[in-house]
């Protein structure tokens, strides 16, 4: 059984895990590595699949061939249980079967996919996030042209179907009309698959009402979409809502939930469907990708976040954004936001940037206190001894030389009622975290704010504070950038992901009533229903009649945005920053999306020897003549792998690009109802291929003065490398993969003899630096390595998730229970023979080509006990 482990080290500590794992220390490939093998954090769930069956659903024939599967199933001898049945759109069910059959189902004829069923990302809040906050408008609405729709156009969603697959919404926030399914409702469809309490491994719960009180994140999302106080307008502050609740309290979701939310949301007639969820590194050919691909089909515009895995390097978008039927929305940073604040009442009010430790702070109110240093006797501000008299003041401390908890006891002591850290170094507050419940409020500012606040207090001997829970809009340092928790592209396939980006760092929204009523949050979470609400806005619009035309419309207006000179790579903000007006009033498009950089269908587009060249349409629905100058414009390179092949947190920015020239005429025009061709070449020549960098860049379009219509860009992107090549394995000094034994999780070396009973199981440990497309399992006998015995797996480990960067939790586990097939029959599946020597082959397939990297394990002695 596979077993994906997931890198979140509080869950860890949750499950008492933490302990069995042994430092690991890159770089000694030695065998007393320790793994924890035991079953835990898992992200594959075991013995649980989503079978596609041939054929439409809604046909006999479909419904014959899913009925012959299972009456196959049960001829062979294998059991199993039925979780839901897929009968709208996609013909399929998911089930529970035990794993080792799995090749047994996938050769069955009626079978068209097998699917692993994935644990999704949490859909959660993160920790940074700010609550309880006025009803405020939001500050992004000009900058994207979302306002100018709203003024000008008058498009504001009406009418038109939204669906929200997410943790639920608190709709009796104002912001959503306090009602639900009643007439004259905002919220008017929804279902609850799962409540409160699923946690992603237990029985779904569900019921009809997709109230959440105790996540927030899709009432976050919603208010964003949609939400309407009056004060707070979200993008399509009219729309009618569908809530589809996947979620429980925690956060936690499967593929099977997802497949059963957009089935309902389309069987619920949305037309535009946001998914604020996702799983990590996915492919474009999982289940609930494919779903959302037929479904896309059909017209719906589906929106998801592309993921928060920024530092696990390219190829991490989450699924389904990753899907080429849906719009992946990444995470920009935007000019100003809201922040926490407080004041420092000078000759006038001096607002002074905050963030706080405790986020929930309703009644907090400290109006003309003193703020004064914690200095000690050595004459420091640390705060980590005694400190001067603080009784009824504000104390400003240091950051460093002792724990923040340490600091806290100690003005506390000294009569203080409230505690502000400063940074001891450059740029944003830093977070405060405490080891106990401290009594007195705490913040934390920059050392700039810190050093000024010491000048001033130096000046004039006394300065106080006015300190409440409300917010003020700051100037950001890095507006116009990628947010840096963002997940890059390209997809596993080598499609272009993200496509587009919206507001998504400190974005102010509504959260349930019990929470706070707003708050702040940031996440691509936060940008996907912004791009959501554009889509309702643009259908309003009566923009388009197919789903190309609208992804043309919203992709191709966007604003590519620059960095050092550059843009910024494609990977990272796909077409750029969107922009509703552009994208409501540009009367040219693009039938379809530029799809360079598509190693599957294009494969001929990799390598370096070639030169390519692409044509694109585009066609003027307009009375005006169109009338633009075309150019290229390079983004940044990038690559996430160093000198060794080992995966970077943050990715390395180099200049491994092709020549890329706009070959027709740069002056493009084209007439009202009629369309023209731009042609771009592209010359791989020369490039450096082993440094497994990502190549991108715009076809820019600059309207004539002649022309009012808007900029329009193509974003392209490809890999300077073959990319089976690609370092799918961590480097061998990483000391993976590695054969354990169950049991104990040390690497093995020499030969080993295994029982096959109590944890006394082969287990191969390996990480996926990218995502894997084939997984192969192969035994042979130890004297002849070089001959396949029998297979273990053969075609259902497909597209896997590449783990994430963490080296101590991120990893996969395979325990091998001893069963095999002959490959003459896949559906026979029976006990290795006893007595003998085996060696266990592993077969990794970067793409679907015949290039694997093969790890084989040293010598596997069978001696089941009779
Ligand atoms: C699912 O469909 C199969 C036939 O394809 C049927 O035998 C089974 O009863 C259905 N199960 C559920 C839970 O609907
Ligand atoms: C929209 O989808 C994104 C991710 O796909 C998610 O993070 C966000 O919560 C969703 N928003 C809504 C309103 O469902
Ligand atoms: C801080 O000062 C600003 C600007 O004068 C003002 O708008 C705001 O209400 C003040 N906040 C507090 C808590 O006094
Ligand atoms: C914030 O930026 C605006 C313009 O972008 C500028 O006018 C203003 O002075 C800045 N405010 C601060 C506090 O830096
Ligand atoms: C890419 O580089 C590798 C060596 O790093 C070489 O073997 C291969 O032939 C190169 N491919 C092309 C198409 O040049
Ligand atoms: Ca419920």
């Amino acid at each position: 059984m596979l077993t994906k482990w997931v890198g979140l080290a509080s869950l860890v500590a949750v499950l008492g895990t933490l302990a069995r794992l042994s430092p690991y220390v890159a770089g000694q490939a030695t065998t007393s590595d320790t793994w924890d093998t035991s079953e835990g954090l898992i992200n594959v769930l075991p013995d649980t699949f989503i079978v596609n069956f041939e054929g439409d659903p809604t046909t006999a024939q479909g419904q014959k061939n899913a009925a012959d599967f299972f009456a196959q199933l049960r001829s062979l001898g294998i059991s199993y249980t039925i979780g839901f049945n897929y009968t709208a759109i996609m013909n399929a069910a998911s089930i529970t079967v035990e794993d080792k059959y799995a090749d047994a189902m996938t050769s069955l004829s009626m079978t068209q996919h097998l699917w692993l069923v994935q644990l999704n990302s949490e859909v959660k809040l993160g920790s940074d996030s700010v609550r309880a906050l006025p009803a405020l408008a939001p500050l992004e609405h000009e900058i994207t042209g979302v306002k100018k729709v709203h003024d000008t156009l008058k498009y504001t969603g009406k009418g038109i179907k939204v669906g929200i697959l997410d943790s639920g919404l608190d709709y009796t926030h104002p912001a959503f009309g306090g009602c639900f399914k009643t007439s004259g409702c905002r919220v008017q469809y929804g279902y609850d698959f799962v409540g409160d309490s699923y946690t992603g491994s237990n029985a779904p719960v569900p019921d009809n009402d997709p109230m959440d009180q105790c996540n927030g994140h899709g009432t976050h999302v919603a208010g964003t979409l949609a939400g309407n106080d009056g004060n707070f307008r979200g993008v399509a502050p009219d729309a009618t809502l569908g809530i589809y609740r996947v979620s429980g309290c925690n956060g936690l979701t499967t593929s099977a939930l997802i497949l059963q939310g957009l089935e309902r949301a389309y069987k619920d007639g949305m037309q535009v469907i946001n998914l604020s969820l996702g799983i990590s590194g996915g492919w474009g050919s999982w289940a609930e990708a494919e779903m959302a691909n037929l479904i896309a089909k059909k017209g719906i515009v589906i929106v998801g976040a592309a993921g928060n895995d920024g530092d696990s390097g390219m190829f991490g978008m989450n699924s389904p954004a990753v899907a080429p039927g849906v719009v992946a929305v990444s995470a920009m940073e935007m000019p100003k936001f809201y922040s926490l604040y407080f004041n420092l009442t000078l000759e006038e009010n001096v607002p002074i940037r905050r963030s706080d430790h405790q986020a929930y702070l309703p009644q907090l109110s400290i109006l003309g206190k003193q703020l004064r240093p914690a200095t000690n006797a050595n004459g420091d501000d640390f705060g980590c001894g005694s400190v001067v008299d603080l009784v009824g003041t504000v104390g400003l401390v240091k950051r460093g030389s002792c724990s923040f908890t340490t600091k806290a006891l100690n003005l506390i002591k000294a009569g203080a009622i409230g505690m502000v850290v400063y940074n001891d170094v450059a740029g944003e507050p830093g977070v405060l975290s405490f080891e106990q419940e401290i009594s007195i409020p705490a913040f934390s500012i920059s050392q700039a704010d810190g050093k000024y606040i010491l000048d001033e207090i130096v000046k004039r001997g006394v300065v106080r504070v006015r300190i409440k829970n409300d917010l003020l809009p700051f100037n950001n340092t890095k507006p116009y950038t990628a947010a840096s928790f963002t997940s890059m592209g390209p997809n596993p396939e080598g499609r272009i992901k993200p496509d587009i980006s919206a507001p998504g760092v400190n974005v102010y929204s509504c959260l349930p009533k019990k929470m706070g009523s707003y708050g702040t949050a940031s996440g691509s979470s936060m940008a996907s229903p912004y791009v959501a609400g554009v889509a309702a806005l643009l259908i309003q619009a009566g923009k388009s009649t197919t789903i190309e035309k609208y992804y043309s419309a919203l992709i191709h207006t966007a604003t590519p945005q620059m960095i050092s000179g550059s843009y910024i790579s494609v990977a990272q903000q796909g077409a750029g920053l969107v922009n509703a007006y552009s994208a409501a009033t540009s009367d040219v498009v693009f039938p379809k999306r530029f799809l360079l950089g598509d190693f599957w269908d294009n494969a001929e587009l990799y390598g370096t020897s070639d030169a390519y060249t692409f044509s694109e349409a585009l066609s003027n629905t307009g009375k005006a003549t169109a009338a633009y100058t075309a150019s290229f414009g390079y983004a940044q390179s990038l690559t996430s792998f160093d000198s060794n092949k080992q995966l970077t947190a943050t990715p390395i920015v180099g200049n491994v690009r092709p020549k890329v020239t706009v070959t027709s005429s740069a002056s493009v025009t084209v007439n009202s109802g009629a369309s023209t061709t731009v042609k771009v070449k592209l010359d791989h020549t020369g490039l450096a291929n082993n440094t497994f960098f990502v190549y991108s860049g715009y076809v820019l379009f600059k309207p004539a003065s002649s022309y009012t219509g808007p900029a329009l860009s193509i974003p392209l992107a490809g890999m300077a490398y073959e990319s089976y090549q690609a370092p799918v394995l961590p480097p061998v000094s990483t000391g993976l993969p590695c054969l354990t034994r169950y049991s104990e999780g040390r690497c093995l070396s020499g030969t080993n003899t295994f029982t096959f009973k109590d944890g006394d199981f082969p287990t191969i440990v390996f990480r996926l630096q990218l995502p894997l497309y084939r997984l192969r399992m192969r035994v042979a006998f130890a004297d002849t390595p070089a001959k396949v015995h029998a297979s273990v797996s053969e075609n259902h480990y497909l597209q896997l998730a590449k783990n994430r960067r963490n080296q101590k939790v991120n990893y996969y586990t395979y325990r091998w229970d001893g069963s095999v097939f002959y490959s003459d029959d896949p559906t026979k599946v029976s006990p290795i023979p006893n007595g003998k020597s085996y060696v266990l082959i592993l077969m990794f397939y970067i793409t679907n080509s015949w290039n694997p990297f093969v790890y084989t394990t040293s010598t596997i002695t069978v001696n089941r006990a009779s």
